[in-house]
């Protein structure tokens, strides 16, 4: 057990001390649309060990097709073609040939500055839910270099590399249509306003969600959610987090949650929040729950609580 205990401690350092030393290159957004164009920033974080970088070259993968770069100002571009592996349609033209390289040369971007390189292509031909990875060199005068281009092996945790590719993940193209339910639009209701709503999907064989929002009360009157109900769920309870002793215990708030006048209150992970109590259908990242909040002044509004991603552990309950 002792020995165990040591093996993940050291673990845990190593990870650290990895991070620590050095930032890596990434793309400022993780995820592409499939079949859609996107516009892939890549984020320098630092020179070479105390070096100026002078010169970017980041490699193209297959299914990023037809790419322009970005021009920058203080350096000049050039774009290295090759034959793609398929054939793409580019508006009604075959094309099997294009960009795989784009280098940014001849500038000066100082270890403690920070710049962005931009090339903007169409994700073609790519499955959602795959990676694709642009190992991208930093040159620093002519001798120094780093290189971001160790690819994890299918299945396999990028974590581990040292000096991982900036890597996204090609998401669905009606991802959009998702991405839109994850965000919730505030609704208002009398002097209230019900924004940032949301819940978390639900593992299986979890009984009870938690869900959250934030009521601003904007009125010179004091409200009370009084009460809460959703068709998903055999009834809604409002808790709270609270410690007891040395133990955080929930515990179910019988007359409601108060809304002062010119306050806001916000339901959280770990505090106040709504609990969904014998779920029929465990909710699934990007549906919505229907949510009919009741206040004791302003009335009764429905919501659509969008779900997210579930989190690192489940809502437990009591
Ligand atoms: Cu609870």
């Amino acid at each position: 057990m002792k020995t165990m205990k040591t093996i993940q401690l050291s673990a845990l350092a190593l990870i650290a001390a990895a991070g620590s030393a050095h930032a890596h290159a990434t793309f400022t957004k993780p995820t592409v649309t499939a079949e859609s164009y996107a516009v892939m920033e890549l984020q320098l974080p630092h020179g070479c060990d105390g070096k100026a970088t002078n010169e970017v070259r980041v490699q193209l993968p297959e299914g990023f097709v037809f790419a322009k770069p970005q021009p920058k100002p203080g350096w000049e571009l050039e774009v290295i073609k090759g034959e793609y592996k398929k054939t793409y349609d580019d508006h009604g033209t075959d094309v099997s040939a294009g960009p795989v390289e784009i280098r940014w040369k001849g500038g000066e971007l100082l270890d403690e500055h920070y710049d962005t390189f931009v090339v903007r292509g169409k994700i073609s031909g790519v499955e959602p839910g795959a990676k694709l990875a642009f190992p991208a060199t930093q040159l620093c005068g002519s001798d120094a270099t780093v290189a971001w281009t160790e690819v994890a092996a299918p299945g396999a945790d990028a974590h581990a590399l040292k000096s991982p590719a900036p890597v996204v993940t090609v998401v669905e193209k009606h991802g959009d249509a998702h991405a839109h339910a994850v965000a919730f639009k505030p609704v208002k209701l009398g002097s209230l306003d019900i924004e940032g709503a949301f819940t978390k999907a639900m593992l299986p064989g979890q009984p009870v969600a938690g869900g959250f929002v934030t009521i601003r009360n904007a009125g010179g009157e004091d409200d009370m959610l009084v009460s809460v109900s959703s068709p998903a769920a055999a009834a809604v309870e409002l808790h709270e987090m609270a410690m007891q002793g040395e133990v955080m215990k929930m515990r179910k708030l019988e007359t409601g949650v108060p809304v002062a006048a010119g306050a806001s209150v916000e339901l959280k992970p770990g505090g106040l929040h709504m609990m969904f109590m014998q779920v029929k259908t465990p909710f699934k990242e990007g549906d919505s729950v229907p949510v009919t909040l009741t206040f004791e002044k302003a009335g009764s509004v429905e919501i659509a609580v969008p779900v997210r991603a579930a989190g690192p552990a489940g809502h437990k309950h009591n």
